[in-house]
């Protein structure tokens, strides 16, 4: 398969594991057979080798086999309800958030909110941050208070791929950096 075709049944398998209602069980996961021809659908000449291929490649580590080998999910980014078993997380003093400008009055109005998605989406580097708001618009990065919340009650996971999670962030612990 072409790089760019692989790309896309990246991207047919990220909408599957993360967003299709009912295709995966309650932990998110699902046969990796149903996964294959649920790709070949769109692209017939998928295989079980590439999607090893997009599994251990994938920059971001988005993806999982289960402990047998068998099944496959998302680590995280899902907007259906599934319970990947996300640990309860100590935070670091700070985490960020990459966001577009045109979002900002929205977000100084209601804080963050998951939006489509279970949890907001959090980093401790502001790089990634960066990038993550560029999908949207002209980037910028909020400095979220974490450890202040964590202080407050307010609960944190850290994904298989090691991105943080929380479900909503108040505005009185966000501020933008200049
Ligand atoms: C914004 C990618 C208005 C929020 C990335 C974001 C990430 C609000 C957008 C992961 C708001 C939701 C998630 C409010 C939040 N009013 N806008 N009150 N609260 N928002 O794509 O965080 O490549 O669902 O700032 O790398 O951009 O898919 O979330 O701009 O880790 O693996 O609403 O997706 O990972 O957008 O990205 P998204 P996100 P993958």
């Amino acid at each position: 398969m072409k790089p760019m075709k692989l790309d896309k049944a990246s991207r047919k398998i990220a909408y599957l594991l993360r967003h299709a209602p009912d295709f995966t069980d309650e932990h998110g996961y699902v046969e990796i057979g149903t996964l294959i021809n649920a790709v070949r659908e769109t692209y017939p000449d998928f295989t079980k080798e590439l999607l090893d291929e997009i599994v251990r490649t994938d920059e971001k580590g988005r993806y999982s086999y289960d402990e047998t080998g068998r099944r496959i999910r998302a680590n995280q980014g899902h907007s259906v309800q599934v319970d990947v078993g996300l640990v309860e997380q100590e935070p670091p003093a700070v985490l960020y958030h990459g966001t577009a400008t045109r979002f900002l009055d929205s977000i100084f109005r209601e804080g963050l909110t998951g939006q489509t998605r279970l949890y907001v989406h959090l980093s401790k580097d502001e790089e990634t941050a960066i990038k993550v708001g560029a999908r949207h618009g002209k980037p910028i990065v909020l400095k979220v208070q974490a450890g202040e919340m964590r202080k407050a009650g307010y609960v944190f996971y850290r994904s298989e791929n090691g991105v943080w999670l929380t479900k909503a962030v108040p505005v009185r612990y966000l501020s933008a950096e200049s």
